[in-house]
């Protein structure tokens, strides 16, 4: 059975850039939708019970046709919100350091340079997704968006951030007004964590 996670945090810790109320419907409602018609669909066919999120998600061509897409959507987005969660904190923001600043600096120039690539991308993406800081295979770090819950690992490479712009994520706060969301959105990432994924932490989940 796959679970919810607590969150590390309360849902008015991440206020007032993330409101209470948002959190709470996000995680205690959205995320466990998709937890529960998760497990639904694994109920039917209890020989997937054996794989992991990870290895569900990478392996969905062998998952049986009729449960196939509510798995790659309710697996997608429990996996995608498990992480959302952890890369944010109370009292977040400032920057990276160190190793992951080099990485950042490498890819985008400046830090600042690679916060408004990121913030455009977020702020253009059209529909519902997730905008991603990744690494490819030689661990240089890349900013991609994702349709849906598809999550990068599908695509080889290793997600470090995210960020969800599903209108469900700010539009109790902020309703039309994305960017803004995404600019307070900054102050609550914690770049301790993010570091943690670039030196290859792999998510509880
Ligand atoms: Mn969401």
């Amino acid at each position: 059975m796959h679970k919810l996670p607590d969150l590390t945090y309360g849902y008015g810790d991440l206020e007032p850039y993330i409101d209470e109320k948002t959190m709470e419907l996000h995680h205690s409602k959205h995320h466990k939708a998709y937890v529960d018609k998760l497990n639904a669909a694994i109920e039917k066919h209890p020989e997937l019970e054996e794989k992991n999120l990870e290895e569900l998600l990478l392996s969905l061509d062998s998952v049986p046709e009729d449960v196939r897409m509510t798995i790659r959507n309710n697996g997608g987005g429990h996996l995608n919100h498990s992480f959302f969660w952890t890369v944010m904190k109370k009292n977040g923001g400032s920057k990276p350091a160190g190793t992951l600043a080099e990485a950042i600096n490498s890819s985008f120039g400046t830090f600042e340079a690679f916060k408004e690539k990121f913030s455009n991308e977020a702020a253009g993406f059209f529909g519902s997704g997730w905008i991603w800081l990744a690494l490819d295979k030689e661990k240089k770090a890349l900013i991609t968006g994702t349709k849906d819950h598809v999550n990068p690992l599908v695509n080889g490479q290793t997600p470090i951030l995210t960020l969800d712009v599903w209108e469900h994520a700010y539009y109790l706060k902020y309703q039309n007004r994305r960017p803004e969301y995404i600019d307070n959105w900054w102050n609550v990432v914690d770049w301790s964590a993010v570091q943690n994924y670039f030196d290859g932490a792999k998510m509880k989940i």
